[in-house]
């Protein structure tokens, strides 16, 4: 029994070591990729170090004891061993370090944080919306130096020019999340009634993965997130891309999609610029769908917008992301298929 209960706790310690060396995580902190991550990185390693070195050194004096002063065969069972209490030097030493150590930590952590919160300068503009299970992002007009003349509303996919700063202001209209991108900045909670505000920067081009670091209720292990970093030519070309309204299909399956988005319930929670403006008063909040296909992951990221069965099997039974808010009636496959055509027309 002994020996079993070893093995598994030998099994479970390995399990945790290995499972920290993944090459190439998508999610590494130790990764920064940004100026901000690379901030906290440059603050989290010389307090690791102190760590490390505090815990050497108690873990250290507690094996010497143990083994110094264990129980030897010869040893007398009945004799107490000497007992002391109170030597005012070790107390005071041992209250004193411990404050200094931290009070060393204190000074380098505090410029850090007023750093991470400062609003940087000439930064784009993002506000970011916490939602049962999906992250909204808005661009507010008027953005020229960034191209951005028409506010521009997506989902899941944070796109952002490589380089420069954004300045993302963060609201939840009904439970906590928190905004997380690891390798581009640290956590900041999304609190429902309060407007937070936090930065992010890519050195370079790319994409970077995140997600809800607070529990936000069944789904919120599926509210991933992409940030996308892209270079001068790229991020023009998705700005003019959002801003350009997508065409109404007029004849086709596409046509018919149309016609079923309306039908079957779809424009009382999703929003289409140009076709379908106005939701119902009681529908839950949800994606705007109106550059649906300009993104490559769905349903908080969870979902591949590439594999068209994926989709497919959303718009069969949306209930498998449990939890979603997404509430429909049973669809045919010749309506999924039309549907399908329509909303791979919103690029
Ligand atoms: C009751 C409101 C509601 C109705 C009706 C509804 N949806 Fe949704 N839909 C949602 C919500 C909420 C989500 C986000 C779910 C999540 O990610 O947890 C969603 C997500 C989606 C997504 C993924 C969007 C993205 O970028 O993540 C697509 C595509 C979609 N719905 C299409 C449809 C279609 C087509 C219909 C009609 C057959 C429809 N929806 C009907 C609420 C609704
Ligand atoms: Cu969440």
């Amino acid at each position: 029994m002994v020996r079993r209960g070893r093995l598994t706790l030998l099994g479970l310690v390995v399990a945790l070591v290995a499972g920290g060396c993944a090459r190439d995580a998508p999610q590494d902190v130790l990764e920064p990729a940004g100026p901000l991550a690379e901030t906290l990185d440059n603050l989290f390693m010389p307090i690791f170090w102190v760590a490390v070195a505090v815990f050497v050194l108690v873990e250290g004096l507690i094996v010497y004891a143990v083994v110094r002063y264990r129980r030897r065969r010869d040893d007398n069972d009945d004799e107490l061993p000497v007992q002391f209490h109170g030597s005012t030097k070790l107390e005071i030493s041992w209250t004193i370090l411990p404050a200094l150590v931290l009070g060393l930590v204190a000074v380098f952590t505090i410029p850090v944080v007023f750093t991470l919160s400062a609003e940087p300068a000439n930064a784009l503009q993002v506000s970011v919306t916490g939602q049962k299970f999906w992250w909204g992002y808005q661009y507010p007009e008027g953005q020229s130096e960034f191209g951005i003349e028409e506010p521009i509303v997506t989902a899941n996919e944070l796109h952002i020019p490589a380089g420069q700063p954004v300045f993302l202001t963060l609201t939840s209209p009904d439970v906590i999340h928190s905004f997380w991108t690891p390798r581009l900045n640290g956590k900041q909670d999304v609190v429902p009634g309060r407007t937070h505000t936090w930065s992010l920067e890519a050195y370079e081009p790319g994409v970077y993965s995140g997600q809800c670091a607070e529990f936000c209720g069944t789904s919120h292990a599926n509210m991933r997130l992409k940030v996308v970093a892209h270079d001068q030519a790229g991020w023009e070309d998705w700005v003019e891309g959002m801003q350009r309204p997508p065409q109404k299909p007029l004849s086709g399956l596409a046509a018919q999609g149309f016609e079923l988005f309306s039908q079957k319930g779809c424009a009382g929670c999703h929003q289409v610029q140009g076709s379908f403006e106005s939701v119902a008063a009681d529908s839950p909040p949800a994606p705007d769908l109106t550059h649906l296909f300009s993104r490559d992951c769905f349903a908080g990221c969870i979902y591949d917008l590439d594999d068209r069965n994926e989709l497919e099997a959303w718009l069969r039974d949306p209930q498998r992301k449990a939890g979603s808010l997404m509430v429909i009636g049973e669809l045919t496959e010749d309506e999924i298929d039309a549907l399908y055509s329509y909303l791979e027309t919103l690029e």
